[in-house]
């Protein structure tokens, strides 16, 4: 207990600062970093810091020493938070949700790996085996999910390039009994470029140094990542990762969670296609493609069940339907046919990677719960999502990841404030108001209805084919140049090798991040030649048969307009935070304390950048004009009633909560606490931590009185 506020580790709630100051926060942050200590509370929110380095804080001792207890009982910790996070859906049968945010690399992905595992350890204590079995699943979903969805960034070597939120399911025991995970916006760009020293996902070069002998053989792929032109610029970066490895944990992670070996099989040779696809070279006869090799094209329709002409055919021809009906084929240029390879390429990843997390949820999703024989069936939310990240190039993919982040910004300020302001009312007790810096003007900027981005993006693509990058940039500019958080960005070349760029910035809450407008259009209409829909649609494995169901359309069938990219990840953004926001949440922020990836360094330019936007100041001071701490009067008093004579052994007033005021006003506290109606709240953690350390001290003797009263010599 000594060690939650000391001097030597300094102060383990930032609440409990002298003053409220950045100077102060940057100073505890550092010194805690310093001695090891990663994480520390505001109130209930976790503030943690990458220590890029292993800690011996997440043993079975240390989260047995976690269970149960309440959050200031034991130094500050992601697993009293995960506890609290549980105990409060057990104890009021509500939803609950663990919102982890922070930039590129913080530790958002760590940090949600440690609560799930939290979770299942303290789960299940009777060893049920279907119980055990869920958990299991559950755990090695992350690293299935890891290898297809994560990769090296110039930010973070282990990246998520997909958003994740995972429900976790319980029974009225707090029995976890299934999941299900929801996926947003694969970064699925990377499968054909990556930029320079970032590869591509995981899963391609664990395949190709750690798939034994025969399965490369027949894949028809050999090891070395330099000869695919989608690995060479991963190749040639140097990481730390153990593909080799992870390749085999990947492999037994998919047969925990009953991924059949035909499956298996189905996605690596979907891995080798796109492999292969990237080295499909077109040339040119007469402004139409060619491919000269066709060994390539034997080997894709083999591996895709298909023929070596349909393969040959989909990647040069397109079939065209006329205003009449009439059908025909129409050759590619060498330009269109390389659009429509990258296309399919990023298209078969991004649904076997759909369909990947389609199969996990499959096995995991809770069935025939009966709600009138088991009771309330509650969730435990978890959010680990793509952080805040810019690049020296930003793209379309940029400003999804960055929007999202801005919308996960908008919720903690409105969950923060209104989750304090409910309880106050709730309780009866006086509030007062504080001010933050709001960045909902972003949010609209982006999403607004008809004026924003997505809006005018969208509007740009109706117009087929008339319309460039350019020309989207020129409206932007004209109909939002006058927002404050918009800049337009005319980059004229001073280097005559250069391009004339442009670029447009947006000032985020977490800084200003310059887009480069080009691709923007295409990859928000986010074409792809419908026969590739029907080659992967007449594959004579089921598997892949299955990722395309709308293949079997006829050219003259399809006519609706998808719906751009951008407006499905808004509205996947939206249904994620009404989500988020129907849930009790419980906040990770987490702190990326240096760019260089390295253990101990504090770089206090950084911190105090992501101290700002992160808003942690304003956290604190709503924390503080409030009562930091708040508990129900029956666990008050079962703690600390024998730190009062009037309390100890038990009481003979007439409420807990008049008990509770014998213990404050025995201690000199009364001017610290408020009554509410089923809570007492505390201003100060101070008066628990001297009420900790009184208890601390009595427990010794009681435990002596006790003996000698067993043994009959008192
Ligand atoms: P992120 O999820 O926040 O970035 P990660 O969780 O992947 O960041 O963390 C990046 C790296 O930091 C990890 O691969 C570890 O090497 C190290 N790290 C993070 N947390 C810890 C910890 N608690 N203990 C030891 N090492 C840690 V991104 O997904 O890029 O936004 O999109
Ligand atoms: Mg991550």
């Amino acid at each position: 207990m000594a060690e939650l506020d000391s001097l030597e580790f300094g102060k383990s709630d930032f609440v409990l600062l002298d003053e409220v100051n950045m100077e102060q926060f940057l100073a505890n942050l550092k010194l805690r970093f310093q001695k090891g200590r990663i994480y520390t509370y505001i109130g209930e929110v976790v503030v943690s810091v990458n220590p890029y380095r292993p800690m011996e804080i997440y043993g079975t001792d240390v989260i047995a020493s976690y269970r149960g207890r309440e959050l200031y009982e034991r130094p500050p910790h992601l697993y009293a938070l995960a506890d609290a996070a549980y105990k409060a859906m057990k104890r009021s049968a509500k939803d609950t949700c663990i919102v982890i945010s922070g930039e590129s690399g913080a530790g958002k992905t760590e940090a949600s790996k440690y609560i799930m595992q939290y979770i299942a350890a303290i789960t299940n204590p009777s060893q049920k085996q279907e119980v055990e079995s869920i958990k299991d699943v559950l755990l090695k979903s992350n690293c299935v999910l890891e290898a297809f969805g994560n990769a090296k960034t110039n930010r973070n070597d282990n990246s998520s390039r997909f958003g994740k939120y995972m429900d976790i399911n319980f029974n009225f025991n707090g029995e976890p009994t299934g999941g299900h995970i929801n996926n947003y916006l694969l970064e699925k760009s990377r499968v054909v470029k990556q930029q320079a020293g970032e590869r591509n996902f995981h899963t391609f070069y664990q395949l190709l140094s750690g798939g034994c002998e025969e399965m490369l053989e027949a894949l028809g792929l050999h090891r070395d990542a330099n000869g695919y032109r989608f690995t060479r610029e991963g190749a040639i970066c140097n990481t730390v990762s153990d593909d080799k490895l992870n390749h085999r944990a990947v492999l037994r992670a998919m047969r925990v969670i009953g991924f059949s070996d035909e499956e298996i099989q189905s996605i690596y040779n979907l891995l080798g296609t796109i492999l292969h696809l990237g080295n499909v070279e077109f040339e040119n006869d007469e402004d139409m493609a060619v491919i000269r090799d066709l060994d390539v094209m034997e080997q894709i329709a083999c591996l895709i069940g298909s023929e070596t002409d349909a393969v040959r055919r989909a990647l040069l021809y397109r079939t065209v339907a006329t205003g009449v009906g009439e059908v025909f084929n129409k050759g590619h240029s060498p330009e269109e046919a390389r659009f429509g390879r990258d296309a399919f390429a990023k298209a078969l990843y991004e649904r076997l990677f759909c369909w990947i997390v389609r199969r996990i949820n499959h096995v995991i999703e809770v069935k025939d719960y009966d709600p009138a024989r088991h009771g309330k069936n509650t969730v435990i939310g978890v959010l680990d999502i793509y952080g805040f990240e810019i690049f020296d190039n930003n793209s379309f993919e940029q400003f999804c990841i960055n929007y999202c982040n801005e919308k996960l910004q908008q919720l903690f300020i409105e969950l923060i404030l209104r989750q304090e302001q409910q309880e106050y009312q709730r309780e009866g007790i006086e509030w007062q108001h504080i001010d933050y810096f709001n960045n909902q003007i972003i949010v609209d900027l982006v999403e607004q209805p008809h004026k924003g981005i997505i809006a005018i993006l969208d509007e740009a693509c109706l117009n087929v084919g008339s319309v460039t990058d350019t020309m989207f940039l020129d409206t932007m500019d004209a109909r939002l140049i006058r927002h404050p958080h918009y800049t337009s960005r005319k980059l004229c070349a001073t280097d005559k090798t250069m391009e004339f760029r442009r670029d447009f910035r947006i000032r985020h809450y977490a800084g200003d991040v310059t887009y480069c407008i080009e691709g923007f259009l295409d990859k928000n209409k986010d074409p792809l030649f419908q026969d590739f829909k029907r080659l992967m649609f007449n594959s004579s494995d089921p598997v892949l048969k299955e990722m395309w169901p709308e293949g079997h359309l006829s050219i003259t069938e399809v006519t609706k307009r998808p719906q751009t990219a951008a407006t499905l990840f808004r509205n996947s953004m939206v249904a994620l935070v009404e989500k988020l926001a129907s849930k009790e949440p419980y906040y990770v922020r987490c702190i990326k304390p240096n760019d260089a990836k390295c253990p101990l360094a504090l770089d206090e330019v950084r911190c105090r950048h992501q101290v700002e936007y992160l808003g942690l100041l304003e956290n604190v001071r709503v924390r503080r004009a409030g009562f930091a701490y708040r508990q129900p009067y029956a666990r008050f008093l079962l703690r600390y009633k024998m730190t009062c004579e009037y309390t100890w052994p038990n009481h003979l007033m007439c409420s807990d909560r008049e008990a509770v005021e014998a213990i404050v006003n025995q201690h000199g506290f009364q001017n610290d606490v408020a009554y509410g109606i089923s809570k007492v709240f505390v201003r100060h953690p101070q008066m628990l931590y001297q009420l900790e350390q009184e208890r601390l001290n009595l427990i010794p003797i009681i435990i002596l009185f006790l003996q000698k009263v067993w043994r009959g010599t008192l």
